[in-house]
């Protein structure tokens, strides 16, 4: 089809290229890493985002050179970064569930993560439950090997699924990134919030690192900030910008 004669285009002339969302503490308003989110330069009709070609990608074969090569450029950034900072810094990438199951994958982000000398802890992988349902053992495996390596899991729109406390059960996640609907219905000064609260609870409880998704007033701020929740992204906070922008602030930070 039309699309991918031109996915394939984009890949081999380089067209493709992550835009980067900071990831902050609440409490200190801190970068702590950036989400990696693609976008398609493409010549005539400009800034593409993923809602119109990852799906078609990930229907084809071709979403595998498409994360190869993406995954070498983002570990070739983060090891640039990491030269500018003393302070820890991660970026997180999404990986399609049904990619992640894929060993293939996760031995081609375990080489990249060597190759690159990557500092422990500073390469996420967020996956949705979505896909993970049909192979929990396959991932657990999965999940083994990366977390072995120093690569850290996020189970990214957290509490969408029908299912998000049972993978919590069986799978080893570092970090919960609660979904930004629940964020979103945050919308005015109430006693209690008791769904986010219950989420904040159980992370805690759990010992996981929590990220709310989707911040965009100083009200949900504030409101998650009470909560004690750790970790935020948002357009209040910042928006996805340009890698050049980002490496801007990685910069300034330290
Ligand atoms: O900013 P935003 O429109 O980029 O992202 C829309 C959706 O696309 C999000 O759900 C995000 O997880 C997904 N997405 C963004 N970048 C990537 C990527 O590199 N790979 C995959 N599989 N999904 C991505
Ligand atoms: O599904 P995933 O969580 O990977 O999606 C991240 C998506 O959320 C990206 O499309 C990103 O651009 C978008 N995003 C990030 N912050 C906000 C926000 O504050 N509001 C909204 N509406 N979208 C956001
Ligand atoms: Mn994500
Ligand atoms: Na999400």
């Amino acid at each position: 089809r039309q699309v991918l004669r031109e996915l394939e285009i984009a890949l081999s002339e380089d067209q493709l290229e992550f835009h980067f969302q900071p990831i902050v503490a609440l409490n200190t308003r801190e970068i702590v890493g950036f989400e990696a989110l693609i976008r398609w330069k493409h010549p005539t009709r400009g800034l593409i985002y993923p809602d119109e070609f990852i799906e078609i990608a990930e229907q084809n074969d071709l979403v595998r050179a498409i994360d190869s090569q993406l995954l070498k450029r983002v570990a070739k950034t983060l090891s640039n970064w990491q030269a500018l900072t003393n302070t820890p810094l991660y970026i997180s990438v999404n990986i399609s569930a049904k990619r992640f199951i894929d060993s293939q994958l996760v031995n081609e982000i375990e080489q990249v993560f060597k190759q690159h000398r990557l500092v422990p802890g500073s390469l996420l992988i967020e996956v949705t439950e979505h896909a993970l349902i049909k192979n929990i053992g396959k991932a657990r495996l999965l999940f083994h090997q990366l977390r072995s390596i120093g690569v850290k899991i996020s189970l990214d729109d957290f509490g969408t699924g029908y299912s998000s406390l049972s993978y919590l059960n069986q799978l080893p996640f570092d970090i919960i990134k609660i979904d930004r609907s629940f964020v979103t219905s945050i919308n005015k000064r109430k006693l209690n919030h008791p769904i986010i609260n219950t989420i904040v609870v159980l992370a805690k409880t759990l010992d996981i690192e929590l990220v709310a998704e989707g911040i965009e007033s100083k009200l949900q701020l504030e409101i998650l900030q009470q909560m004690d929740c750790q970790y935020g992204q948002g357009y209040y906070l910042a928006k996805p910008m340009s890698e050049h922008e980002a490496e801007k602030l990685v910069t300034n930070r330290s």
